[in-house]
């Protein structure tokens, strides 16, 4: 089983999938577009949240960041001067620097990732979307910002004007990414930002194409007309998207089997959804506990039988 991953929707999906599956089993391919060097350090925001949860030490409040964690080094920079974009914990800027010192002795973030992920005694297959760096930038009215700076720095409150994928016409689904997809059969794309999580992802070259021959089943990150939390909505108004599940649906339309949307949804038909030839599916999509989580895991590999 595939999951493409990204932000804190995803990721409660997997806890889900992890109660009915082996790790062994899962395959996360990740959002690289929110990376971010700070202090000399690589930050892979959304890979490390998919880390702690397989190691069993993330933080099931904020779905990011270690469990438990101090803050001092953060404290400490703060204290002579120097502000840092993300409040890095102690536990989690210990895993970040392997990591840059991995990257730096020659490793790729595939790499990178994998060496981390067994060192945590971790059995999914964590793949970052690509080896080579892509960026969401936003733009605003008073300039472009990186993601990071726009959604924690500036609390996510400027108007977006437009954003960009940076880097992506030059960058490639990895090897491990394309092997691992020629094998698997079943994709899920995670209630994620259809925007800065899975865009990222859909916008390398070849991925669309690669996903028209799977079975794919989409998960909604919006109810209503706002999602259950992040920026969605602002940046896919930006794009002239409708915010709305219909508008999720529309962008994953050319290569999607089944799209799951809320069951307390009031704004979308399905007719809508079965008029772009894909098969709608109410559940409840809320994953506020683990037996919320498991329960729409459940739900969704049933409907994989029928895909
Ligand atoms: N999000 C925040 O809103 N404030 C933070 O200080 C913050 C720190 C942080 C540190 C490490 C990390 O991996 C993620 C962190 N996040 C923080 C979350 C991050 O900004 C995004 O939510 C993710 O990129 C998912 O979209």
């Amino acid at each position: 089983m595939i999951i493409l991953s990204g932000g804190t929707g995803s990721p409660k999906l997997i806890d889900g999938l992890r109660q009915l599956l082996p790790d062994e089993d899962i395959t996360v391919i990740v959002n690289t577009g929110e990376d971010i060097w700070s202090s000399g350090v690589f930050i892979s925001p959304d890979i490390d949240t998919v880390l702690y949860l397989f190691a069993g030490i993330l933080d099931k409040n904020k779905w990011w960041s270690i469990v438990g964690d101090t803050y001092n080094t953060f404290h400490q920079m703060k204290t002579l001067g120097h502000n840092e974009i993300l409040m890095l914990g102690d536990r989690d800027r210990a895993v970040n620097l392997v990591r840059t010192h991995l990257i730096r002795s020659g490793e790729t973030l595939t790499e990178a990732t994998a060496e981390i992920a067994k060192r945590f005694g971790i059995k999914a297959v964590i793949l970052p979307m690509s080896d080579d760096p892509v960026t969401s930038v936003i733009k605003t009215a008073g300039g472009k910002m990186h993601f990071q700076a726009f959604w924690v720095s500036c609390k996510g409150e400027p108007d977006v004007l437009s954003f960009e994928y940076e880097g992506i016409e030059k960058a490639k689904l990895s090897s491990a990414v394309r092997d691992t997809l020629e094998k698997e059969e079943c994709v899920i794309i995670g209630p994620s930002n259809p925007m800065t999580s899975i865009g990222p992802i859909l916008a390398l070259p070849e991925m669309r194409n690669i996903l028209k021959t799977k079975k794919v089943i989409a998960v909604s990150p919006i109810i209503g007309n706002a999602p259950v939390s992040g920026p969605a909505g602002k940046l896919m108004a930006a794009k002239g998207l409708e915010v709305s599940s219909k508008g999720v649906a529309g962008l994953y339309q050319d290569f999607i089997d089944v799209f799951v949307y809320d069951i307390s949804d009031d704004v979308l038909l399905p007719e809508e959804i079965e008029a772009m030839g894909i098969r709608p599916a109410a559940l409840d999509t809320m994953m506020t506990d683990e037996e919320k989580r498991k329960k729409l895991a459940e739900e969704i590999l049933k409907l994989f039988e029928t895909v």
